[in-house]
């Protein structure tokens, strides 16, 4: 019989693939890094719900408005955060889990910059929301991000790392970057042995461009992505939600 946790994680990813619409930027940005762009959370509500994102990850404000005025979207709620204005490259817990499924999330969402010279505040919180995550089970999805020098790296080694690490330390889903060729993104999957998920990035200027991105990821065996700015930032928001799955999920 499944867990509770199995169960919530087969309801994300079904058949172990997924496609996350991820809407944490106006706090890891700031709006002023989106003008021009509509960051009403409803608007990004219907283009989960249209484009069928398996779930949403987003702040626990934001999920409260959306659940309040779109309906039942599944939630996988972000519990750290930071601001880009500071300049330190932490990110502190911002929300309990207990508050996260008091809105009924499917899922936990956590950040940690593997390298930074804050690593150690952001790997022993991991291990707190962990235990929590443990303890509701809830599934934990870790965005590993490598840092080198407090900056963010592709380089392929660093994400091979900050990758393993997330699966080491026993979360269930890792999300960390793409390293820019299918070659060097399948070593980073092959030594990652949980699940893992690939970063959006910032937007590119042809759609097709970024769904290149997606099929390389997927071929290199990435389990789907989490997908923000090249979704939300696109006029054609929804239908390239739509053809980013038809590359993900399995038929
Ligand atoms: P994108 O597809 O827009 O890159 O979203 C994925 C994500 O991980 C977001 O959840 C997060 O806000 C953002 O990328 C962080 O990007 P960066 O590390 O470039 O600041």
């Amino acid at each position: 019989m499944l867990s509770i946790k199995e169960k919530r994680l087969r309801r994300i990813m079904k058949e172990g693939r997924c496609v996350l619409l991820a809407f944490d930027h106006a706090v890891e940005h700031g709006p002023h890094k989106y003008e021009g762009v509509c960051l009403d959370p409803l608007r990004i509500a219907s283009i989960a719900d249209k484009g069928k994102a398996d779930a949403l990850i987003v702040h626990i404000g934001t999920g409260r408005i959306i659940k309040e005025n779109y309906g039942k979207i599944p939630f996988i709620i972000k519990v750290t955060g930071r601001t880009s204005l500071s300049p330190t490259m932490v990110q502190e817990i911002v929300t309990t889990v207990d508050e996260a499924i008091d809105i009924g999330a499917i899922g936990i969402a956590a950040t940690v910059y593997v390298g930074s010279s804050m690593e150690y505040v952001m790997l022993r919180n991991l291990a707190e929301i962990k235990l929590r995550c443990l303890q509701e089970e809830l599934p934990l999805f870790a965005f590993m991000y490598p840092r080198v020098n407090d900056k963010k790296t592709t380089n392929v080694n660093f994400v091979r790392y900050a990758a393993r690490l997330g699966a080491e330390l026993g979360v269930d889903v890792v999300k960390t970057y793409y390293t820019g060729s299918k070659e060097s993104f399948e070593r980073v999957v092959k030594e990652c042995f949980v699940p893992l998920l690939v970063a959006g990035g910032i937007k590119t200027e042809r759609e097709e461009e970024f769904l290149k991105i997606v099929k390389d990821a997927i071929s290199a065996g990435a389990s789907g992505i989490a997908v923000g700015r090249n979704v939300w930032m696109r006029d054609d928001a929804i239908e390239m939600l739509r053809k980013i799955r038809e590359i993900v999920v399995k038929k």
